[in-house]
């Protein structure tokens, strides 16, 4: 006999996944909280593991509340357990919850950042959880650092349970050694707070983030869903992801050099989006959505029209797979390489033309120059300021813009400088003719 749980956090209930038009159900987060209770039901798992931030700060009293009880109730009637930890979104709003209704099979553990345990009985079979809730919004320590190893039984195979930033110093977010997770004599971590699913340490202990079972937004690619963890008696533990999330973002690319004309174009995006479909390992299924962030790349004699196609053929672009999943495109940005018959002989132009010329060689080739240093500097400083700025302010670390990185500016600088000089040489080519 084993012990079947899941593993969950970030949930957010009461957002809603960005880019998916109209008011359909399946935006809700509240759309995954359903399938995690009903894989739960149907796939008789012994207990749902919940490592914070279920519930969205600002929508914590409008919809959540309701919702998350009504999974409670189902996995309550069908003798499923809840062992939970508030995050920085939802420390106020479970206990507070949990308070209020009759919820005797959800236990919260480790509220007012104190550790706590519980132990779970299953056929003779016992193992222990050991949890800590965020106290507050933001925590600057590293909640290990008042683990007490006291009220652990070393006889039992345990699980804690942490919402927090792995191995990130500087976060507000219950910052937490890696290595200090792996000391613990603990045998497995459920963490939350990033939302991208990852195994930090595979064994001894067993280390990871479920992820967020519902993709929020493009910023958060790949397959979304659950951790379904096997304890047998032996202690041995088995990991495997199930994916539930009704979207999944994807960003891809696709080369127009060949391209002729609109009809080219369309066929470029549709093949690829179909293709790209076909090749995932998890669709997000019956009345799903899988969204693109599509970047055309290549080299074309005319990439300002390749742009203006672009943006006429994903207005309201929409297809359906044979598996039911409604296919989206976000937005396409383009970054063709302008076919210029000599570049290197531009670069010696004075012109505006010439300036630009010079500068896709330099980064072309890697190299640099005074203008391009320039421009480096610059983007970093408005970057910054741009993450800096207020509205960004109440954004996860891990939601925010990546590190400011030379190779981003290089990159994004050449991405420009090309789309600059494909208008400039179109222009010209405008004038000519004309
Ligand atoms: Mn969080």
């Amino acid at each position: 006999m084993a012990i079947k749980l899941l593993a969950t956090s970030d949930l957010h209930l009461g957002r809603k996944s960005a880019s998916i038009p109209g008011n359909v159900p399946e935006a809700s987060t509240r759309c995954s909280w359903e399938r995690i209770v009903d894989y739960a039901v149907t796939h008789s798992v012994d207990a749902l593991l919940l490592a914070g931030d279920i519930v969205d700060q600002d929508n914590r009293y409008y919809e959540a509340t309701g919702t998350l009880q009504q999974g409670f109730d189902a996995l309550g009637q069908a003798g499923i357990e809840v062992f939970a930890v508030g995050g920085n979104h939802d420390h106020d709003v479970l206990p507070q919850l949990l308070r209020h209704q009759s919820n005797n099979h959800i236990h919260l553990l480790g509220t007012n950042g104190r550790w706590e345990t519980k132990t779970f009985v299953k056929n003779g079979q016992e193992i222990q959880f050991a949890g800590w809730s965020f106290p507050a919004g933001s925590v600057t320590g590293n909640p290990l650092s008042g683990f007490d190893t006291a009220p652990i039984n070393n006889q039992l195979f345990t699980i804690g349970l942490l919402h927090g930033d792995a191995d990130m110093a500087e976060s507000n977010y219950a910052p937490v050694p890696l290595d200090h997770l792996i000391k613990t004599n603990i045998q497995a971590w459920v963490l939350g707070h990033v939302h991208k699913a990852q195994i930090l340490h595979r064994n001894d202990p067993l280390i990871f983030y479920p992820g967020s079972p519902q993709a929020l937004s493009a910023k958060e690619t790949g397959p979304h869903g659950v951790m379904q963890l096997t304890v047998d008696n032996d202690g041995e533990i088995k990991i495997s992801h199930i994916p539930l999330s009704p979207v999944r973002y994807e960003h891809i690319e696709l080369d127009v050099s060949h391209v002729s004309n609109r009809d080219d174009l369309r066929k470029t995006i549709t093949g690829g989006i179909m293709d790209h479909s076909a090749s995932l390992d998890s669709e997000p299924g019956q009345q799903g959505y899988l969204i693109f962030d599509i970047g055309l790349t290549g080299e074309h004699t005319d990439p300002v029209k390749i742009r203006a196609w672009s943006e006429d053929e994903i207005e309201d672009y929409a297809r359906e797979t044979a598996g039911g999943t409604q296919l989206l495109v976000r937005k396409t940005s383009t970054n063709v390489r302008p076919a210029v018959k000599d570049l290197a002989a531009w670069a010696n132009d004075p012109s505006p033309v010439g300036k630009l010329a010079e500068t896709i060689l330099a980064i072309e080739k890697g190299q640099s120059s005074n203008f391009i240093e320039e421009l480096v500097a610059a983007w970093k400083t408005n970057a910054k300021e741009l993450q800096q700025a207020g509205v960004y302010g109440p954004l996860h670390a891990s939601e925010r813009l990546e590190n400011i990185t030379e190779k981003q500016a290089r990159q994004y600088i050449l991405k420009e400088s090309r789309q600059l000089l494909g208008t400039l040489l179109a222009e010209k080519g405008d004038r000519i003719n004309g």
